[in-house]
């Protein structure tokens, strides 16, 4: 009996166990937003993004290892070499050995460094072969985007509830803590692909903007009469945010940025549907001229015609 209860418990803390790590697993699919005391760059959800991470965390051990032999070596000289211990000091000033070692080494390191940093920098700006390309278009304070070559387009302002929010001066802390995204959020997302190579075109309407995801690992500028240009693939799905990365004006801060990405079947239907939606209206076929219909017909003749589809846009 008493083992019965045993494994039944240890049955439930299986389950909850899993449950957590999938919990955590799906929240971590869905964002890659910064944590409260991160510490270190995230990974992001880019090979770029990562490239980048890779770089850095390579930088950094090497910084950890130059900085624990360096201090290491000062503790020891301190320590052992000090003067309460009848220690005398050298008297040469130069030895042509250490100065050619400590100039070639940090040499090598840097070439170290430099070389897949280059590798990758190259890369990061290597536009070609892309499935698809996105107008990114910045504006005081919005941004607008256009799917070339599909005839979809949308523009991006932030959110309603934020900007009731931004406007109120009697918001409150807690009334901010609750809309969870607080002037990071959206009307219109842009939808992308995953696995998927995206070209962006950027560019500005009035001032110079800059579009930024942190997650995807590079930011681009916009600028009016430019035309710059970008590249992604995302290899997770999710919601990525982003923000406006260039002082542009009073409301600067109010022109964030949401990428929902999904998979490509999904993106297609979505693209399709946007594409309905965009869609001018089919003609209407051109009235009949008015025939005195017979009395026998006077119920079809009557059916209402199909109302005039609004102009698009
Ligand atoms: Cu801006």
């Amino acid at each position: 009996m008493g083992s019965d209860v045993k494994q039944a418990r240890r049955f439930k803390q299986c389950v909850w166990g899993l449950a957590a790590l999938a919990l955590s697993a799906s929240v971590a699919a869905q964002s890659a937003d910064p944590r409260p005391w991160q510490l270190n760059m995230g990974r992001g959800v880019t090979a770029t993004s990562q490239h980048a991470y890779e770089a850095h965390m390579l930088a950094l051990w090497i910084c950890v290892a130059i900085g624990a032999l360096v201090f290491g070596a000062m503790a020891v000289a301190m320590f052992r070499f000090r003067k309460s211990r009848g220690v005398t000091a050298a008297t040469f000033t130069h030895n042509t050995t250490a100065e050619i070692i400590w100039t070639v080494v940090p040499i090598l390191i840097l070439v170290a460094m430099a070389v897949p940093a280059t590798r990758k920098l190259i890369q990061m700006y290597d536009t070609r072969d892309s499935q698809m390309t996105v107008k990114v278009t910045g504006a005081q304070w919005m941004w607008h985007y256009e799917y070339m070559g599909e005839d979809v387009t949308l523009t991006s302002r932030l959110d309603r509830g934020s900007d009731r929010l931004r406007q109120n001066r009697a918001t409150t802390r807690a009334e901010l803590d609750a809309h969870g995204h607080y002037l990071l959020d959206v009307d219109n997302v842009l939808v992308l692909p995953t696995d998927t190579k995206i070209r962006f075109v950027i560019t500005a309407d009035d001032v110079i903007h800059s579009w930024w995801v942190p997650a995807f690992g590079w930011k681009q500028d916009a600028i009016p009469g430019l035309v710059n240009e970008a590249w992604t693939e995302i290899l997770e799905p999710g919601v990525y945010r982003g923000q406006c990365a260039e002082l542009c004006g009073k409301d600067h801060a109010f022109m964030p940025i949401v990428v929902r990405a999904v998979p490509p079947a999904e993106f297609d239907a979505w693209l399709a549907a946007e594409k309905a939606r965009n869609a001018p209206a089919e003609p209407l076929p051109a009235a009949p001229a008015p025939v005195p219909a017979p009395a026998a017909d006077d119920a079809t003749a009557q059916s209402p015609s199909a109302p005039a589809a609004p102009a698009a846009g």
